[in-house]
């Protein structure tokens, strides 16, 4: 926080370093309120000294210097300066020591960020700028350091002490304390150092390498806890087998730790050998985690065993290049979950949230290159464009060299850059340079923001039997890009015969057939791709698998989607059909059209019921109705509560038309047992709750939530159950609450869904819940999953709920406010809704912007908030 106006930092203004620090030695004396940082750095200039002196320039912030030596003669104030956020030596020589002694306050750290203390425990949380609220340091990727580092700390309290690498010295102190000294052989910028210091249980595994390295595996949680941790070790197992086969990495230390902590502003961090994690992303067993909840853990470990390699071991030259590690890692994590689950239901889940989330970013006045060109603070960037849209990015360069040669991409990147913090143009060059390919016009996806657009015409020639596609691609203005560059778009293709069948295709020019299915690449504002010897008019399966992340309007009739929703070959596309045609039927209705069921989305809907052949997971999927935010997202002006009460009008029409159905299935569906968490169990279990979810509101139906709801063994079917009933105000709802209470109350993450299902429930007095949530006695405003599970449930998962009463926007606004005041990052997150004001009726518009006006002038807001603010305010 600063008095002034936060500004933008710019990568046109990047240097490289001015000075390297080859070694540093860290020395922690951990008291929960004085904690004393003695750290001895060996530095030396990277330019040529001979041309003059540069001065020193360390980060620091929130921290107290107690003292300062340089190659052992003590600094005094003449010798250095020091602002708010920097220490500046101006005329050091080209090789010193330097030795800094600071204290800092961990117990008063409400941001999460630097070394705080979470349940008792102290702990760190480095990336991005983390590093430097713990002691003077060039805390920029760029600077990568051998660190070694003691901790020194009462026994009893902490008896466990962690740090990056190896363990190489440990002993007793006078007064009950004791010290451990860690030493990491990797070079590694500051944002990946951490420490935990803290009384953990350990549960310990081991993995062998492909080359035959033992590596020991020690997951570290809250006594009481060990029980939940098997899931995790099993997950972190495959992880690691699967990327030595798949992308032929190993993993390097001796020791690979986790440490699981209830307060954590994200979800995990990839720190070198000593990943922390949320530990909503460690911890479950049946009877506390759902289905989704096991699936999410095993991808979050998997991502951050991932950055061993993308990440850590080659690192971003500086934080516009962040989409480099994450984006490249989320595609990592995206292809193992599918190996893990199945490829269809991943593809699926990734681009809902795609279109529902990121899209609306793109769209937003936070849009932002997934290579941004500025930024304010750097923490508001860790966003869906850069992990998610990045992924997709990485994604297209799959697809468009193919799996091997994106292998020998892969397998030219980690070898040139091992040990190197490079740029996403680095990436892209050792794809390139593998493959004797040109990617210069695919970078733009690196460099323009915004969702392109591509509309299809077709036309087919009976007589010459050709088949002609036209491709349109256009992009719309974002912040600061009024152009767009035509993008170089891969757009899978296949041509399906009226009997269903992939037709074999050769493109006006070749001699043969390629297959039936082709990447047809779209680099210009428009073009045609003519098909040879097509006989009949074909449908067109275009985007297979979402092969870009555009939206694509197709040009289907109603009768075209009903006819791919049974035939498409592409299972993504199959299910994206009968997404396309239930929103059409909702965006009509809430246009006017008379209040009734559209009965080709009824029979489409009774078909799929019908089909035993397809995969129950797959089913679940078909059935759901696209999300009231994908259907925000496709509307001009959004009127979330007209969407919300059509949303619910075609799917109780549904329920009804096909309750029968609906009931056998959900009787068919039950798992007599024993319990399991596989692919197959979890797919059935997601069908029979989508049915329960149909059932619910219909007579007797709450009787068979409330059944489900006090059979159930496990947290699947007991959330699915509390959902239903809570979600449609159902009798003994509030019955099911209380019982659910009791039971869980001891067990924060079961407690969060709890709180969870509450605030996200849509029905009138929305505002006047969350109200009395936020007063119950285990609502804590510093734990960020509560504040997730409550403030963020109601204002991102509720839209109906939230928009109903401006009275919310208030409200929302009062809570940011009083949050930055604790912890920025989170406080900016919370503000997303209010960002989107232009989107709505006049009326909303205003008092949401009122909100955004009121937020910015409160003195001393963070550069977190105020960034996201401005930019809200200015687009
Ligand atoms: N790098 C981590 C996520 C992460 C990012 C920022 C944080 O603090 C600002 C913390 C964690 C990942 O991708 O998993
Ligand atoms: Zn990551």
């Amino acid at each position: 926080m600063s008095e002034s106006q936060p500004q933008a930092i710019y990568l046109k203004d990047y240097t490289p370093p001015d000075y390297r620090i080859e070694t540093i030695n860290l020395r922690f004396d951990l008291n929960p309120e004085v904690t004393t940082v003695t750290s001895r750095m060996e530095v030396r200039a990277n330019y040529d000294p001979a041309e003059g002196r540069r001065p020193l320039l360390l980060n620091g912030q929130e921290l107290e210097l107690v003292s300062m030596s340089m190659d052992h003669d003590p600094v005094g104030d003449e010798g250095y300066e020091i602002s708010d956020d920097t220490l500046v030596i101006p005329h050091p020589p080209a090789h010193f020591h330097l030795e800094v002694v600071t204290r800092i306050d961990p117990s008063a750290n409400t941001a999460l960020e630097g070394l705080y203390l979470s349940g008792g425990n102290f702990c760190t949380q480095c990336e991005a700028e983390g590093f430097r609220k713990i002691t003077y340091f060039p805390d920029r990727p760029d600077v990568m350091t051998r660190f070694t580092t003691t901790l020194i700390a009462d026994r009893k309290d902490y008896p466990v002490l962690l740090s990056n690498g190896d363990r190489i010295d440990s002993g007793e102190l006078a007064g009950g304390r004791h010290y451990v000294t860690w030493h990491d052989p990797s070079l590694k910028p500051s944002y990946l150092f951490a420490l935990v210091a803290g009384d953990l249980a350990c549960v310990a595994d081991c993995f062998t390498t492909m080359s035959g390295k033992e590596v020991k595996l020690e997951l570290y949680v809250q006594y009481g806890n060990e029980d939940k941790t098997g899931h995790a070790i099993r997950s972190l197992k495959k992880a690691m087998r699967w990327d030595e086969e798949v992308y032929g990495r190993e993993y390097d230390l001796n020791t690979y730790m986790i440490v699981a902590v209830d307060d954590f502003n994200m979800g995990a961090m990839e720190n070198k050998g000593l990943n922390i994690f949320n530990s909503r992303f460690v911890l479950a067993k049946p009877e506390t985690a759902t289905d989704m909840d096991f699936v999410n853990i095993e991808g979050v470990i998997a991502h951050e065993y991932f950055h061993n390699w993308s990440g850590n071991r080659i690192t971003c030259r500086d934080w516009f290049q962040l989409s480099l590690k994450e984006g490249f890692t989320v595609f990592r994590d995206s292809q193992f979950t599918a190996d893990m689950t199945s490829l269809a239901v991943k593809r699926i889940d990734d681009v809902s949230l795609l279109r529902t989330r990121q899209f609306a970013e793109d769209a937003g006045p936070m849009a932002h290159p997934i290579r941004p060109d500025s930024y304010v603070e750097i923490n508001n960037f860790y966003t869906l464009t850069i992990y998610e849209k990045g992924a997709e990015v990485v994604r297209m360069i799959h697809t468009l060299l193919g799996p091997e040669r994106f292998r020998k991409g892969s397998d030219l990147y980690f070898e040139r850059h091992d040990g190197q913090a490079v740029t996403t143009d680095d990436f892209v060059r050792a794809m390139e340079d593998a493959n004797g390919v040109d990617l210069s016009q695919f970078r733009r996806w690196y460099e323009q923001a915004g969702t392109p657009k591509v509309e299809v015409e077709r036309a087919y020639d009976a007589a010459a039997k050709q088949y002609r596609l036209t491709l349109h691609q256009s992009c719309p203005p974002t912040p600061g890009q009024l152009q767009k560059a035509p993008f170089e778009i891969p757009v899978k293709t296949a041509l399906l015969s009226r009997e269903g069948a992939a037709l074999p295709l050769r493109l006006a020019g070749e001699s043969q057939a390629g297959g039936s299915e082709r990447v047809l690449v779209l680099n210009e504002p428009e073009q045609t791709f003519i098909f040879e010897g097509i006989p009949a008019e074909p449908v067109p399966s275009l985007l297979r698998a979402f092969s870009a992340p555009v939206k694509l309007e197709g040009g289907y009739s109603d009768e075209e989607l009903a006819f791919l929703m049974g035939n498409e070959t592409d299972d993504f596309n199959r299910w994206d059909a009968g997404q396309q045609l239930a929103l059409r039927v909702i965006v009509r209705l809430i246009e006017g059209a008379p209040r009734e069921l559209d009965r080709g989305l009824s029979a489409a809907f009774g078909k799929i019921l019908a089909d035993d052949r397809l995969d129950p997971a797959l089913v679940a999927e078909a059935l759901a109705l696209p999300p009231e935010e994908y259907i925000a997202e496709c509307m001009d002006e959004v009127d979330p509560l007209a969407i919300h009460e059509t949303r619910r009008f075609v799917r109780a029409a549904l329920a009804e038309t096909h309750r029968e159905a609906l009931a056998a299935h959900y009787t068919a569906l039950a798992d007599p047992g024993p319990y399991r968490v596989d692919a197959g169990a979890m797919g059935r279990r997601r069908l029979r709750n989508a049915c329960l979810a149909y059932l619910v509101p219909l007579e007797g139906g709450s009787e068979r939530g409330f059944a489900q709801y006090e059979a159930a063994g496990n947290m699947t079917d007991s959330m699915a159950a509390l959902v239903a009933l809570v979600h449609n105000a159902a009798p003994r709802h509030d019955e099911a609450l209380q019982h659910f209470y009791e039971r869980w109350h001891e067990d924060p993450l079961v407690l969060d869904k709890w709180f969870a299902v509450q605030a996200a429930a849509p029905a009138p007095g929305a505002l006047e819940r969350v109200k009395q949530l936020l007063d119950h006695p285990d609502f804590n405003i510093r734990n960020p999953n509560r504040v997730r599970s409550v403030i963020g449930s109601f204002v991102m998962r509720n839209p109906a709920g939230f928009h109903r009463d401006p009275a919310a926007y208030t409200f929302l606004a009062d809570q940011i406010v009083n949050l930055d005041s604790l912890n920025p990052q989170v406080a900016a997150r919370m503000l997303d809704p209010l960002t989107h004001w232009k989107r709505y009726d006049e009326s909303r518009r205003n008092a949401m912007k009122e909100q955004l006006v009121r937020i910015l002038r409160v003195p001393r807001i963070s550069s977190d908030v105020y960034e996201v603010v401005s930019k809200s305010l200015n687009a």
